[in-house]
């Protein structure tokens, strides 16, 4: 086996953590290799994945005319579907996210929120615990697919709430855990925040803690996660 095939061959057997992890190395053995990527986002087209995302984004930030024409063809917005039953707009969340221009798409977030809540919200500028008990199953797992699959499966509302479980509910670990709190000061917004791929898992998106924890509470508790 020549050095592509024993990295092709790695890459099959190891698991999605690991596959996200070799993306780089397989585009650094040649241009020709876009070609296995490009088929790779093709495959089990009913699956999204963060592995995929990453793919995505890697096709998507090529500069390579071929890629470009694949992407355009198959995948004109991204590759997660934009589901809505509040008839929401989310394709210009799914460009930021896969630009990674996490700040931005963490300030839309909160905007598709006050939107899923109605005008009322959208005049107020953030949402109370009692809409976003209401807000549709089908939105939230979007907006969420949306972060995780654009972010190597770091960010999301699911993930914050596989580490709130993982406390036992504990929102005071909670926010060491995801470093909005250090010692006892909260982490300042927007400077403090880290809005890269470095910043630890559940970092992101955002909900403020100015009014209470019950908006948080209620994003965690949602039954779209029950799934
Ligand atoms: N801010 O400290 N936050 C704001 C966070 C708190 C405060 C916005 C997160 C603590 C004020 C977002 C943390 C606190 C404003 C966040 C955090 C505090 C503001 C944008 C760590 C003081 C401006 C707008 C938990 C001790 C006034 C929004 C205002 C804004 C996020 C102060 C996303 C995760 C308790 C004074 N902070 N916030 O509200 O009302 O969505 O906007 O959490």
């Amino acid at each position: 086996m020549n050095e592509l095939e024993t990295l092709k061959d790695k890459f099959a057997k190891t698991s999605d953590k690991n596959k996200i992890a070799l993306i780089d190395e397989i585009v650094e053995k040649g241009e020709e290799n876009y070609q296995f990527l490009r088929d790779f986002l093709l495959s089990n087209p009913e699956e999204v994945s963060p592995l995929k995302g990453k793919i995505y984004q890697v096709l998507k930030h090529s500069n390579h005319p071929e890629n470009e024409t694949f992407l355009n063809q198959h995948f004109p917005q991204g590759i997660v579907q934009l589901s809505s039953e509040k008839n929401i707009d989310y394709s210009e969340l799914q460009e930021l996210l896969i630009a990674k221009k996490y700040q931005e798409a963490d300030s839309l977030t909160r905007v598709k929120l006050c939107e899923l809540a109605g005008e009322t919200a959208i005049r107020r500028k953030w949402v109370y615990f009692t809409e976003v008990e209401k807000f549709p199953e089908t939105d939230l797992l979007t907006i969420d697919t949306l972060w995780q699959t654009y972010s190597e499966g770091k960010f999301g509302y699911q993930i914050q709430r596989q580490l709130w479980l993982s406390l036992g509910k504990d929102y005071t670990q909670l926010w060491t855990k995801l470093k909005w709190k250090s010692g006892n000061k909260w982490t300042k917004y927007p400077q403090e925040f880290i809005w890269d791929l470095s910043a630890p898992i559940g970092h992101l998106p955002l909900s403020n803690q100015l009014r209470g924890v019950r908006v948080m509470d209620a994003l965690l508790s949602h039954p779209a996660w029950q799934k």
